[in-house]
C-alpha cells in the first residue's frame, strides 16, 4: 500500500491519523493517507504566508512565469506517473486520463504562465481645479494565500485549473484534494520541488470536509480567499465559512445540464456527442448531460441509436483494451447513483437500457460499477429530471417547439452548461442566447478554450475563471493617483 503524506513547506509530512483510500475497481485498499489536523493546516498557511513575504513574493513576473513554464515541462516528463496515480484513484480509462486529465493538468499552468506576461493595465488622466491634473493607473497585486478545495471527478485537471492562475498571479496556495483522490495533488508536490518552486508556495493537506481538513482550511482566518469546486450544498457551507472575515469565494458547483437535439441536426454527430456528454468519465463530469430533449420527429430514432451506442460501450479497468467506461469513484457514490436507478424504476420510467450493476468478473465484483442507463417516460417534475445524479445516466424526452424546449431546458435551479445540436446556424445563435447557463456548446461538448470565461449561472456557481477573468479573483486591483 502506498503512503500518501501532506506536503507542507516543501516537505512531505506524516500525521498520526490516517484513512484508507480504496480502489474503485475492486474495493481493495491502495493507499494509507495521512490526515491533516488543525496543526498541519496552521503550518501550511504559515508557510504559504512566509513564501509570499519571501522568495515567491520577491520574484519578478517574468521569473515567476518562467518557473511555471518549467513546471509544465516537468509535469510532462512525469506524465506516466500522473496517469498511473489518477487512474488508480478514480478507475477512469487510461485513454481518457491520457487525453484529458493529465494534458490539461499541464495546460492549466501554461495558459496562465503565458497570459500573465501580457496583462494590460488601465490609465486615466484626470482634470483637477488647479489645472495641473492627475494621473491614475491601476496595478494588480496577489490576493495572498488561497485555499483551494477540490472534488474527485477530474482531480488534477480541476485542482490545477485553480492553482495555475493563483500562482501565476503571485499568490501561494493550500490545496485540500478530495479524500477520494489524494494522489496526483501530492505527486505535484514532488514536481514543484524538482522545478525549484520555493517551499511554501504550494501546500497540500489531506482529509475530509466537516470537522476535518476542508473545514479547518476554509475557516482559517489567515486564508485570504477560497476557491472551491464541488457540490452546491458544500459550496453553501464554504461560503458561510468565508463570510467570517469577509473573504472572497469563487465557486464552481453542480449542474443538471440539458442537451437540445433539433430534427435538423447531423444525427451521427449528435449521437456521438450525447454519448460522450452523458457517459464519459462514467457521467462524473459537472458539465455532463443528464437531460436530453429531442425534437419529436427524431425522438424514436434518436433513442434507438443512443441505446445502441450505450450498449456498445466497453466497461472495464483503466488498462483494459478499448475500455470506455470505468467504475464510479466510491461505494458511497455507487450507492447514491443506484438509489436514483431504483427511484426511476419505481416512478415508472421506461428503462431503455441499463438500470443496474453490470456483470463483472469475480475479481472485480466488489468494485463500484454501474451500467450506463437511459430512461424515457418521466416528466420534467420528476427528481430524475431535476436532481444532479452524477452518474452515467440520462433522461431523454421529446419536444415540439423551440420556445417550449428553451423554457424546459431553463426550468432548473442549476445553470452550468448546455449543448445544442442543429445545422441551422440562426437557430443555434437564437437558442444559445436564451439558455440560462454559463457555457453553451453548439454541435460539440467539453470543447474548452482556456482563455474564455468559465463558470455557472444560478446555483451552479459564483464567479468566472479562465483567461483574464481569473485575474478578477486571483489579483486585487489597486488605483494609484499621482497629482501633478
Ligand atoms: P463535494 O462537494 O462533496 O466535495 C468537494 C470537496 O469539498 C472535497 O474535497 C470535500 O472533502 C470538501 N468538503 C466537503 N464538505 C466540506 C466543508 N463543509 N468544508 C470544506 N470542505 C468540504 O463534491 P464531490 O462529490 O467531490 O464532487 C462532485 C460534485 O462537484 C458534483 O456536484 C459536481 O457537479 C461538482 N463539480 C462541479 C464542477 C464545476 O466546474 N462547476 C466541477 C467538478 C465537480
Ligand atoms: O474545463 C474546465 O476548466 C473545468 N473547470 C471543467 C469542469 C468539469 C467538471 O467536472
Amino acid at each position: 500500500m502506498k503512503e500518501i503524506r501532506n506536503f507542507i513547506n516543501g516537505e512531505f509530512v506524516e500525521t498520526a491519523r490516517h484513512f484508507t483510500k480504496r480502489s474503485p475497481m475492486d474495493y481493495s485498499p491502495i493507499a494509507r493517507v495521512h490526515e491533516a489536523g488543525k496543526a498541519e493546516i496552521d503550518r501550511a498557511v504559515e508557510a504559504a504566508h512566509a513564501a509570499l513575504r519571501g522568495p515567491w513574493g520577491n520574484l519578478s513576473l517574468s521569473e515567476r512565469s518562467g518557473m511555471l513554464s518549467a513546471l509544465v515541462d516537468a509535469i510532462t516528463l512525469r506524465f506516466d506517473d500522473f496517469l498511473e496515480a489518477e487512474c488508480a484513484d478514480t478507475g477512469k480509462p487510461r485513454s481518457l486520463a491520457a487525453h484529458l486529465d493529465i494534458p490539461r493538468g499541464a495546460a492549466n499552468f501554461k495558459v496562465f504562465a503565458d497570459l500573465i506576461r501580457s496583462v494590460p493595465a488601465e490609465f486615466f488622466e484626470s482634470a483637477t481645479p488647479d489645472g495641473r491634473g492627475a494621473l491614475n493607473y491601476s496595478i494588480r497585486r496577489p490576493v495572498g494565500v488561497i485555499g483551494v478545495v477540490c472534488p474527485w471527478n477530474l482531480p488534477l485537471l480541476l485542482m490545477t485549473w485553480k492553482v495555475g492562475p493563483a500562482l501565476a498571479c503571485g499568490n501561494t496556495v493550500v490545496v485540500k484534494p478530495s479524500e477520494e483522490t489524494p494522489q496526483t495533488a501530492t505527486l505535484l508536490g514532488e514536481v514543484m520541488n524538482q522545478v525549484g518552486i520555493p517551499a511554501g508556495v504550494y501546500n497540500v493537506v489531506h482529509g475530509f470536509g466537516p470537522d476535518s481538513a476542508g473545514a479547518f482550511l476554509t475557516e482559517h482566518p489567515k486564508v485570504n480567499a477560497i476557491t472551491f469546486t464541488g457540490e452546491t450544498r458544500t459550496g453553501t457551507a464554504i461560503m458561510k465559512a468565508a463570510a467570517q472575515g469577509a473573504r472572497p469565494v469563487s465557486l464552481e458547483l453542480g449542474g443538471k445540464n440539458p442537451a437540445i437535439v433539433f430534427a435538423d441536426c447531423d444525427l451521427d454527430a449528435a449521437i456521438e456527442g450525447c454519448l460522450r456528454s452523458s457517459f464519459s468519465n462514467s457521467g462524473q463530469v459537472c458539465l455532463a448531460t443528464e437531460r436530453i430533449y429531442v425534437e419529436r420527429p427524431l425522438f424514436e430514432k434518436f433513442v434507438q441509436r443512443l441505446k445502441e451506442g450505450a450498449e456498445a460501450l466497453k466497461i472495464g479497468c483503466p488498462d483494459d483494451e478499448g475500455v470506455e467506461l470505468g467504475p464510479l469513484v466510491s461505494r458511497e457514490h455507487q450507492e447514491k447513483v443506484l438509489s436514483y436507478y431504483r427511484k426511476a424504476a419505481g416512478m415508472g420510467a421506461t428503462v431503455v437500457t441499463g438500470g443496474g450493476v453490470p456483470p463483472m468478473p469475480e475479481r472485480l465484483a466488489q468494485g463500484c460499477w454501474v451500467q450506463p442507463t437511459i430512461w424515457t417516460g418521466l416528466d420534467d417534475d420528476s427528481i430524475i429530471a431535476r436532481e444532479e445524479i452524477f452518474g452515467p445516466c440520462v433522461l431523454v424526452q421529446p419536444f415540439d417547439a423551440e420556445d417550449e424546449v428553451i423554457r424546459r431546458a431553463n426550468d432548473t435551479e442549476y445553470g452550468l452548461a448546455c449543448s445544442i445540436w442543429t445545422q441551422n446556424l440562426s437557430r443555434a445563435h437564437r437558442v444559445a442566447a436564451q439558455i440560462e447557463a454559463g457555457l453553451v456548446w453548439v454541435n460539440s461538448w467539453f470543447l474548452r478554450e482556456l482563455r474564455a470565461p468559465f463558470g455557472g449561472s444560478k446555483q451552479s456557481g459564483i464567479g468566472r475563471e479562465g483567461g483574464v477573468h481569473s485575474l478578477e479573483f486571483y489579483t486585487e486591483l489597486r488605483n494609484i493617483c499621482i497629482k501633478l
